[in-house]
């Protein structure tokens, strides 16, 4: 048996912070798994060290399934983020070991390709409609046959999805959390005149895609569904919180939009209804929150079952450890949907070397054994983790409010 001798938490900040997991085995086989929770890094690197790396040395790194069992059951404090994200590490890096230790990609191992590639969806966005039409633009002539939109919204500083830079999105931006405010009706105003034009622009063979980021009430997610049917979106993501699986009714009673949601869930407990009440189309559950790809496998069986199709969150606070697993998962699972891609800046791509590729809006984990992706933790060493926090939201008269 491969026997789990060593296992390392590795924060490194190569234009934003990540924690990975690297496992070693007695014949010096590695593995790796993402383990970085946005804003909430350091809980889960002292989650894994503290108390989880001293239960895995000596353990048969073969058994994926029993170690995933005795992390979840033996916590006896059973899901939420933190803990789902330390599992996931361990998941995700045991499957990069078995991988390379069968000498096949990880996709192999979970019942071969169901296709050729992943279709991705890509961001376009800006502060006005025009500037984000222009971004939508490029990327189509780029070749991406689904880009999500977001603009800003009139009046308000900041409006979340817009980034400051024009290539890579990065929303934790504070050593103290940011706070940014926001307006409902306003945004409600641009949103359809962003897709009317969108589809002026872009034509009809192209999925457009947009996230509400949990800003509206169930009603008010139905009026927008109902203002954006015309321009056939591909999906409406987060348009109301997720706590209350039940709240999704009422939007499925105003609008046909299909609905996606879960990027913040960790565990299947947190989709059961909306998946088996057909409340949403798309289950947005990643590799790294949601308990690995031993979990989400296990959601994306269940959301089978109904009709409900995959779109892993793949924003670039993922690492691209999280990224290489997700699209072997994605390659491999009967009922995938879409792929989130955002681009990783230049210093994370050179600290986290992968074989995955892109092109034409598709991308392929490719067919290195395992998952094809480590990390270089000299190159990581020069780069010190710095606190960074989420922002927050509140409303014009200062009202707390769901970022
Ligand atoms: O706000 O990844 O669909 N993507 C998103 C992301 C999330 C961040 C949080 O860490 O909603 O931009
Ligand atoms: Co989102």
């Amino acid at each position: 048996m491969p026997k789990i001798v060593n296992a390392r938490v590795i924060i490194t900040s190569p234009g934003r912070n990540f924690v990975t997991l690297k496992i070693e085995c007695d014949d010096g086989t590695t593995g790796v798994g993402d383990a970085t929770l946005n804003g909430r890094e350091l809980a889960v690197a002292s989650y894994l060290a503290d108390h989880v790396v001293p239960c895995l040395i000596g353990r048969d790194a073969h058994r994926i399934e029993d170690v995933w069992q005795y992390l979840y059951k033996g916590a006896y404090w059973r899901r939420g983020p933190v803990t789902m994200t330390a599992i996931a590490a361990v998941d995700t890096a045991l499957w990069d070991i078995k991988g390379k230790l069968a000498g096949l990609p990880v996709y192999q191992l979970l019942g071969g390709a169901s296709r050729e590639a992943v279709t991705v969806y890509c961001h376009a966005n800006g502060t006005s409609i025009d500037d984000t039409i222009a971004a939508a633009l490029e990327y189509q002539q780029q070749g991406f046959r689904a880009i999500r939109l977001q603009c800003g919204v009139p009046g308000m500083a900041s409006t979340y999805g817009v980034s400051k830079d024009r290539y890579f999105y990065e929303p934790a931006d504070g050593d103290l959390p940011s706070e940014s405010v926001w307006n409902t009706s306003r945004y409600l105003r641009i949103v359809p005149e962003l897709f009317k034009a969108a589809r002026e622009a872009l034509g009809w063979d192209v999925h457009l895609l947009h996230d509400i980021h949990h800003r509206l009430t169930p009603i008010e997610a139905g009026r927008l569904g109902k203002d954006l049917e015309p321009y056939r979106p591909f999906w409406l993501e987060d348009a109301t919180p997720a706590e209350n699986q039940e709240a999704f009714k009422l939007i499925r009673q105003h609008t046909s939009a299909p609905l996606a949601v879960g990027e913040i869930f960790n565990s299947i407990w947190d989709a059961k209804d909306l998946i088996q009440n057909q409340l949403i189309d798309y289950i947005r559950a990643t590799v790294v929150h949601a308990g690995g790809i031993t979990h989400l496998r296990r959601i994306a069986a269940f959301a089978d079952l109904y009709q409900v199709r995959t779109g892993c969150h793949g924003a670039t606070d993922l690492s691209p450890v999280c990224m290489a697993a997700a699209l072997h998962f994605d390659l491999s699972v009967p009922n995938f949907g879409i792929q989130e891609y955002m681009r990783h800046t230049p210093e994370t791509d050179a600290v986290f070397p992968h074989a995955y590729s892109i092109e034409g809006g598709m991308m392929h984990p490719g067919d290195e054994p395992g998952l094809g992706v480590d990390i270089d933790e000299e190159l990581a060493k020069g780069y010190e983790y710095k606190p960074a926090f989420l922002p927050v939201n509140r409303l014009e008269d200062g009202t707390m409010y769901s970022w």
